[in-house]
């Protein structure tokens, strides 16, 4: 089952969480002082780099808390309730991030794992609480890779090739390397496209409606890198 209107917009009570980003998409200026909350082991296999945000209709969720909002590793909160602990995109809304030092290279299986907050509706399999989003890798941050994304699905709430529909299982976010058979979250393969590395991860929400701000669209909780 696929739902547009995001549960979070009743959380933060249909209007905007946070102060926005400034018209070139970057996040407000840390205050002095204030440090990320999560402590990452050196080279962090989760991103690091702000590139770019374009967010889209309806986004404005998360931005208060940019950027390590969606840097380090994700904050699940079970199977059957979303992170809070998310950036919402807005309806077609667009985000880059990097991984500095962290070159995502292509070894065996699954080589970046993107966390949402997905959830199973009731406890159901079939009926995750997605919100999709196209996956696009580059190299150099100007030519781009996009992963081919199901988003019609299978009927039976998979949506292969998407991010934005498999919950985050509770796991040891430092354990190496990241396992996507123990952490959920969706997937990717550089071998599907032909690639030998990659060193950004841009999301392009699909599916978001303006209505549902300010958490419309894909929420981004974290990216992790399994193979560098
Ligand atoms: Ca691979
Ligand atoms: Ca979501």
């Amino acid at each position: 089952m696929r739902r547009v209107l995001s549960i979070l917009t009743l959380l933060c009570g249909g209007v905007a969480c946070g102060p926005g980003v400034d018209d070139n998409g970057q996040p407000p200026e840390m205050p002095s002082g204030l440090r990320p909350r999560r402590t990452d082991p050196t080279p962090s296999p989760y991103a690091t780099v702000w590139k770019d945000f374009r967010p889209g209709p309806g986004a404005g969720y998360g931005q208060d808390q940019l950027p390590e909002v969606v840097f380090g590793p994700p904050a699940p909160s079970g199977d059957a309730a979303p992170s809070l602990d998310v950036l919402s995109l807005g309806a077609q809304g667009e985000l880059v991030l990097g991984f500095g030092e962290v070159v995502i290279k292509d070894g065996p299986g699954p080589d970046l794992v993107i966390f949402e907050n997905p959830f199973w509706v009731k406890g159901d399999r079939t009926q995750p609480y997605a919100e999709l989003a196209e996956v696009q890798v580059s190299a150099d941050g100007e030519q781009w890779h996009a992963f081919t994304c199901d988003r019609v699905g299978d009927g039976r709430g998979q949506f292969p090739g998407c991010a934005g529909w498999r919950p985050t299982s509770g796991f040891d976010p430092w354990a190496a390397p990241l396992d996507p058979g123990t952490s959920g979250g969706d997937a990717f393969d550089l071998a599907e496209l032909g690639l030998e590395e990659a060193r950004y991860v841009k999301l392009i929400d699909l599916d978001g409606d303006p209505e549902s701000g300010p958490t419309a669209g894909f929420d981004l909780d974290a990216i992790g890198v399994v193979h560098h």
